[in-house]
């Protein structure tokens, strides 16, 4: 019995080495970061402002005052190389008297086949949440690498939303 279970412990000390050695890119890796303390980057500047006095990060995020359904283009990448993973648009987000569904979107471009999307359609907010971290996926297969991913803040009706502390992960696919 007890050479059985140095065999087994040692056959499973070797299974651990083999998964570990095995799956270098099963990583978690930061690809960008925008922290939303002020306004460099940021695309769209219609109906956004910083709210130093509001914020996830303690050091301000960006305010969305929504007349009606928008979509805010908040930031593009340009060319990162990223493939055989899965991209993850990560971001918190508080909402005030928003009638409509607030979520995050990711279009990703490649080159010679076009731009294809993520929307956050699975987890929605909308009335009165405070801060909630979202993350939408997007799968890359191998030679899938985006030369361009815009990431946007879509309002399907009227409100206020605040957005802090954005992040592009590479995780693994699995
Ligand atoms: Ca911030």
């Amino acid at each position: 019995m007890l050479k059985n279970s140095a065999i087994t412990i040692i056959l499973g000390l070797f299974i651990v080495a083999i998964t570990g050695c095995s799956q270098p890119e099963a990583q978690v890796i930061e690809l960008k970061s925008y922290s939303l303390d002020d306004t460099q980057g940021l695309l769209s500047q219609t109906g956004v402002e910083i709210d130093k006095d509001i914020s996830s990060d303690g050091n301000g995020s960006l305010k969305v005052t929504a007349p009606e359904s928008t979509v805010v283009r908040l930031f593009e990448t340009g060319d990162i190389d990223v493939e055989n993973a899965r991209l993850a648009y990560k971001a918190n987000i508080k909402t005030q008297d928003v009638e409509g569904k607030v979520y995050l979107e990711m279009w990703c471009h490649f080159a010679g086949k076009g731009e294809f999307f993520s929307r956050g359609l699975q987890s929605p907010l909308t009335g009165s949440v405070e801060w909630t971290t979202e993350e939408i996926p997007f799968f890359l297969k191998k030679e899938q690498n985006p030369d361009n991913v815009k990431l946007n803040l879509v309002i399907t009706g009227k409100g206020t939303v605040w957005i802090d502390d954005i992040h592009l992960i590479k995780r693994p696919l699995k």
